[in-house]
C-alpha cells in the first residue's frame, strides 16, 4: 500500500473514535474520560487487540530524526504481528490515544523547538491547562490507556529507583528519586512490556519496589531480571514469575486482574519484562563503565528531577559512540513485536 492508503487505513480503524473523542469533542475532562472509557470498553468488547506506545522516548529519550524514525518503525511492528498501534501523545493539552502521523511530526517539531514537556501521570492536568506539546512517560501513558480503555502498551525500559553515583553515593537517598512509573503500576490496569528498568537506575531497588505495590512481575520467556541494554544483570536477580507465551501472559494478566476485583482491591497493572535479544545484548562491564561515568558528570553539572533520565540516556549514547542508542533501538522493536503479540492473545479472552 500507498503511504496514503496506510494513513487511510489507519484513520478507518474504529477505536480511533476514542482518539477522536479525546482529542476535538473535549468539554470537560470528566466528560472526556467517561466517553473514551465507554468507547475504550466497545472497541475491546469487539475484540480488537491495540497496543499502545509511548512518546517520552520520542521527545526525550532518543536524538532526532532516530527518535521519529522508531515511533514509525514500532507502530509498524505492531502491525506486522496483528495488532493496531496506538502512540499516546499531548497535542495542545489534550491527551491522544492513537497519533496521526501529522500529530507526530508535530510533536517532533515541538521537541527540535525545545517546547515540548515530559508528560507523566501527574503532569496531565498541567499540560492539559497550558495546553502543552508533551510526550508521555510511561506513567503518563498508563493513565492515558486507562481513559481510553487500552490494556497494553510497549516501552523500552520503565523508570524506577535510581542508583548512588561513586562520588556522591547518598545522592538518591538524599534525593529520593523513584520514577512515578513505580507507582503508576499499583494504579492502573494496564500491562507494559520493558526489556527490564533502565540500565541506569538501581534494578535489585527497582524490582523490590514491584513487590512493595503488589504489582505481579513476569519475565517473558526468562527466569532471570533483564538489564536493558544487557539479557542479564550481574550478578543476576531471580524474577518471581515466568510465562513461556504469549497466551501464558494474557492468562496471568486476566487472572491477576480477576483476584485484585474478587479482593474488593483496584486492579494493578503488570510488568512483563522481555530481554534485549542475545545477538543485540551488550557486555555489562562496558555499559557499567559508561553508566558510572555518566552518574558523575549528572553530580558535576547539578542535573535533577526530570532532566535526570533524558541526560544519562544522552550521555550513554555518546560515551558508548551510538552503542546503547542502537541496542536500545533493537529492544524497543522486541518489546512492541511482544505486546502485539500478547495483544492478540488478550483479545481472545
Ligand atoms: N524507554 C526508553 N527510553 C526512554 C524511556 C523509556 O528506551 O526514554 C522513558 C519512559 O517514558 C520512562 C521515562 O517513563 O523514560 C522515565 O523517566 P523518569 O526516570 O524521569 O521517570
Ligand atoms: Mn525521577
Amino acid at each position: 500500500p500507498t503511504p496514503m492508503q496506510r494513513e487511510r487505513e489507519r484513520d478507518s480503524v474504529d477505536w480511533r473514535g476514542v482518539a477522536v473523542m479525546l482529542a476535538n469533542t473535549i468539554k470537560s475532562i470528566r466528560q472526556t474520560v467517561v466517553e473514551a472509557e465507554a468507547q475504550g470498553a466497545q472497541a475491546i468488547k469487539m475484540g480488537k487487540p491495540v497496543v499502545a506506545l509511548e512518546t517520552a522516548v520520542v521527545t526525550h529519550g532518543m536524538p532526532h530524526p532516530i527518535n521519529v524514525e522508531m515511533a514509525i518503525q514500532m507502530e509498524e511492528a505492531v502491525r506486522e504481528c496483528g495488532a493496531i498501534p496506538a502512540t499516546v501523545g499531548i497535542i495542545d493539552g489534550v491527551p491522544v490515544m492513537g497519533l496521526s502521523r501529522k500529530q507526530l511530526m508535530q510533536l517532533s517539531d515541538a521537541t527540535e523547538a525545545k517546547t515540548v514537556i515530559k508528560v507523566g501521570e501527574r503532569d496531565l492536568g498541567y499540560a492539559y491547562a497550558h495546553k502543552a506539546m508533551g510526550g508521555t512517560t510511561v506513567s503518563g501513558t498508563m493513565a492515558v490507556c486507562q481513559m481510553a480503555g487500552v490494556k497494553i502498551f510497549a516501552t523500552g525500559g520503565i523508570g524506577g529507583v535510581h542508583r548512588p553515583c561513586e562520588t556522591a553515593p547518598g545522592i538518591f537517598e538524599e534525593t529520593g528519586d523513584v520514577s512515578n512509573d513505580i507507582i503508576a503500576f499499583s494504579k492502573y490496569q494496564v500491562l507494559v512490556v520493558s526489556a527490564g528498568v533502565k540500565a541506569i537506575l538501581s534494578v535489585p531497588r527497582t524490582v523490590e519496589a514491584f513487590e512493595t505495590g503488589g504489582v505481579p512481575l513476569v519475565g517473558y520467556k526468562c527466569t532471570n531480571m533483564p538489564c536493558f541494554y544487557s539479557t542479564e544483570t550481574s550478578p543476576p536477580i531471580a524474577l518471581p514469575h515466568t510465562a513461556a507465551s504469549a497466551a501464558e501472559t494474557a492468562a496471568v494478566f486476566d487472572a491477576s486482574s480477576a483476584m485484585q476485583r474478587l479482593s474488593g482491591q483496584r486492579e494493578t497493572g503488570l510488568l512483563l519484562v522481555n530481554p534485549i535479544a542475545e545477538a543485540d545484548s551488550l557486555p555489562l562491564e562496558e555499559v557499567d563503565a559508561a553508566i558510572k561515568t555518566a552518574l558523575k558528570e549528572m553530580v558535576e553539572q547539578g542535573v535533577s528531577g526530570k532532566g535526570v533520565t533524558p541526560f544519562l540516556l544522552a550521555r550513554m549514547t555518546e560515551l558508548t559512540g551510538g552503542v546503547s542508542l542502537e541496542a536500545n533501538k533493537r529492544l524497543l522493536l522486541n518489546n512492541a513485536r511482544v505486546a502485539a503479540e500478547v495483544a492478540v492473545e488478550l483479545s481472545k479472552l
